[in-house]
């Protein structure tokens, strides 16, 4: 994945952390290289002039970043400028009334089927009720792939191989995806070589019909700008609401997927990593920005800055979980000093007993959105005496944060154990590690 920027940036980094002063020759010649690879990989000119213009504009009168010496100070600049032409994470939309509908469109052949039964395994294995259904009338059998697919993940698919109206066939189809009461269906379109008015047409109509929560922009990551200017007209006529860039797996020269956000101002959402069904990852910019730039670098540069940001305060973390009352409003507002920390491996150590204990544990950031959006959608009884959500309570809070009655009852289970665990440190001034504890947020 991204090999020529990956080599390209890397060498640009080898030279900014030998070089022993930071002058402006070594600086201009990084941006030149920096300049010379991205245009390699065939990132949108503009996005290339703005993110060369950004860099410079962050350097003059940058003051060394806390921890980092000069050359690593520009490395975490270009670092951040690569975060944001990726763009931020973003989660899938929901309708208020389900089924959510997600709809996939695109150019022949870069994916949308193969993506269509990736997003739908995803989708199962966080609970929710997927469906498939495929629009595609064109090519034969096209609805039969889709169904042979969805067999195999054991998820229910919907065609009508007699009707070759798209629009009809879509009105039948999303009925009978209704009526058996999906939480997601997942619409499967017909893609073509290249643009043309009848299948533009085609997809308007059919937006119309069912009216999507998503229409994702399914596109080969090995294409060049030509995928980024289909995609401008795709997004022109139905408004896109995110790109699932696949066959990333390939030797894909990494152009789209830095374009993509900047051009179309629409977020990438997922990525296709390979043939397989589980080849299939949510968008992590900041492991993509690593992956270029070098992922031990960056790791290494974000510790210096860790260990640079006041072991005192981490300290003061630490006596807080441990001495707090501990409502759901607390772990709330720990939850947002932790994060504000940055990486939580390293407050925990400082908790007594945990330190040694602690390298394997992965903290997973997306749990604490998750985790905020449920407590904010709870009453403040509820955060207080947590044991008075009920069903119906926990039906309500779900709907509330856009997650699921599941996600409420792992907090609360969470929530539970955590308060036994802060119980038993303060008794024994120690504590041992729960590792059993489910998804432990943090
Ligand atoms: N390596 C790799 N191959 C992929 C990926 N996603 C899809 N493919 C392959 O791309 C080819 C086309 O995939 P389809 O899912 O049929 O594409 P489509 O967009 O539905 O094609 P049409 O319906 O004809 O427009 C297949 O051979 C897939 O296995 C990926 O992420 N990595
Ligand atoms: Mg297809």
């Amino acid at each position: 994945m991204f090999e020529l920027l990956t080599e390209k940036f890397s060498g640009v980094v080898e030279k900014l952390k030998r070089a022993k002063r930071l002058d402006e020759k070594t600086v201009e010649e990084a941006l030149k290289d920096i300049r010379r690879a991205l245009i390699e990989a065939d990132v949108n000119i503009d996005v290339v002039k703005q993110f060369l213009q950004d860099i410079k504009q962050k350097l003059v009168g940058q003051e060394l970043i806390k921890g980092l010496n000069a050359g690593e100070t520009v490395i975490k600049l270009i670092y951040d400028e690569l975060l944001n032409v990726l763009g931020e994470e973003a989660p899938l939309n929901r309708s208020e009334k389900p089924p959510t509908v997600i709809m996939l469109v695109g150019l022949q052949g870069t994916g949308k089927t193969t993506t269509a039964g990736k997003l739908a395994k995803w989708l199962k294995s966080k609970g929710f009720a997927v469906g498939l259904v495929s629009t595609d009338v064109r090519r034969p059998a096209a609805g039969r792939q889709l169904c042979t697919l969805a067999e195999t993940i054991n998820i229910p698919c919907f065609i009508d191989e007699d009707e070759k109206d798209a629009v009809k066939l879509t009105e039948k189809v999303i009925q009978k995806a209704k009526e058996a009461g999906l939480s997601h269906i997942i619409l499967d379109t017909a893609g073509r070589l290249h643009i043309d008015q009848e299948l533009m047409d085609e997809l308007v109509q059919i937006k119309q019909k069912v009216n999507p929560a998503e229409v994702l922009y399914v596109a080969d990551a090995m294409q060049g700008q030509d995928a980024i200017n289909t995609a401008e007209e795709f997004h022109r006529r139905l408004g896109l609401t995110g790109v699932i860039l696949t066959k990333l797996d390939g030797d894909a020269k990494g152009g789209i997927a830095l374009s993509v956000r900047k051009v179309l101002g629409v977020p990438i959402k997922f990525i296709g990593i390979g043939e397989k069904i589980e080849d299939f990852d949510q968008f992590h910019p900041d492991r993509i920005a690593q992956r270029i730039l070098g992922l031990g670098d960056i790791q290494t540069l974000m510790e210096k800055m860790q260990s640079a940001i006041d072991e005192e305060k981490a300290q003061q973390m630490a006596k807080r979980v441990m001495n707090a009352e501990f409502t759901l409003d607390d772990l709330k507002e720990q939850l947002q000093m932790i994060r504000n920390l940055g990486p939580l491996e390293n407050v925990l150590k400082m908790i007594p007993g945990i330190g040694s204990k602690i390298k394997d544990l992965k903290v997973d950031e997306k749990q604490f959105i998750k985790i905020e959006a449920i407590i904010n959608s709870m009453t403040p009884e509820e955060r207080t005496n947590p044991h008075i959500i009920n069903g119906s309570r926990k039906r309500r809070i779900a709907r509330g944060s856009g997650t699921t009655i599941m996600d409420v009852n792992r907090l609360l289970k969470q929530y539970k154990e955590m308060k036994k665990m802060m119980k038993k440190i303060k008794k024994s001034g120690k504590m041992k590690l729960p590792f059993n504890m489910p998804n432990l947020p943090f």
